[in-house]
Formats: C-alpha cells, sequence, structure tokens
C-alpha cells in the first residue's frame, strides 16, 4: 500500500521546531509513523554511484523496519552499510534497518547509506530526486532528496 506524501517542512505547523529543521527536506506518511528528516544526496562527477543519507523517526510504539528503497530517479537503489574491520572498511548490503520505537535510525556517512546507481536522467548539485522508502508496516515514503556536492560531510 502506498501512502500519499503528505507535508513539506513549512507545514510541520511549529515555529520553534522549524528553527531546527530550516532548508531541510522533510517528508511524511499520512497517517504513519515514520517520517523522515534531512535527506540528502552526496553527489559524484562521471557517474559514479551516490549515496543517499536521511534519518527517520518513528513516532510509532512499535519498531518499524526499512525493508525496501527504489527511485523512479535511478535505476537501482540498494541500503548499503559500511563495516570497520580492524583498519579497512568496506560497503556490504542490508536487507532492512530497523528504527526503534520512539526513536530515530541515521543512515549517515559511516553508517548506512543509500547506494544510489544508474541515473535515469541528469542529476546534480542543487537538484532534488525522490526516493521512495518502504517499510515493515506497508507504509510507503516518496522522501525528497536534497542533492549536494561532494564536500558535503
Ligand atoms: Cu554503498
Amino acid at each position: 500500500m502506498t501512502m500519499k506524501l503528505k507535508s513539506l517542512t513549512a507545514t510541520l505547523g511549529c515555529a520553534l521546531a522549524c528553527s531546527f529543521t530550516a532548508f531541510a527536506p522533510a517528508a511524511h506518511a499520512a497517517d504513519a509513523a515514520i517520517s523522515a528528516q534531512n535527506a540528502w544526496v552526496r553527489w559524484l562527477p562521471n557517474d559514479l554511484p551516490a549515496a543517499g543519507y536521511v534519518t527517520l523517526k518513528n513516532d510509532g510504539d512499535k519498531p518499524l523496519d526499512l525493508v525496501d528503497v527504489s527511485s523512479d530517479d535511478y535505476g537501482m537503489v540498494m541500503l548499503h552499510q559500511t563495516v570497520s574491520n580492524g583498519s579497512t572498511q568496506k560497503m556490504v548490503m542490508v536487507h532492512k534497518a530497523t528504527v526503534p520505537a520512539h526513536g530515530t535510525l541515521a543512515i549517515a556517512p559511516g553508517g548506512y547509506h543509500l547506494m544510489l546507481e544508474q541515473a535515469k536522467h541528469k542529476v546534480a548539485p542543487g537538484d532534488t530526486v525522490h526516493i521512495k522508502l518502504k517499510f515493515s508496516d506497508g507504509a510507503t515514503l516518496d522522501a525528497p532528496f536534497a542533492v549536494k556536492p561532494p564536500s558535503q560531510q
């Protein structure tokens, strides 16, 4: 079941909260416990794979798993995890990531990332791409991701 994207940062409805979320893309699935914050893509030149990052917030009483990722902007989207083994680091593909009840999961540099490959059209810093995040309760979030240059940390 796909739920309709309902809101943008501007509709958070709380002037105080907005001071913490200014300019950050935010998305909520209607009636869903899960929301996305600070969604962005670290773009790389020459059609190299890009990495997507987002903080997922679960307002519900049960843990939720991110179980599928896809995009109309990329031919292939995968959930990867960076695993360090002493002095070396490697990426492994994972099939789910858990957002704890009343908690957050940071898909952030050094941990999880969304591997974005085979862009279907030209993507450049300043653009917005959309990634669909599907969760174990059936909710789907179609989140806008701000595309940023490689220097972004
Ligand atoms: Cu990767």
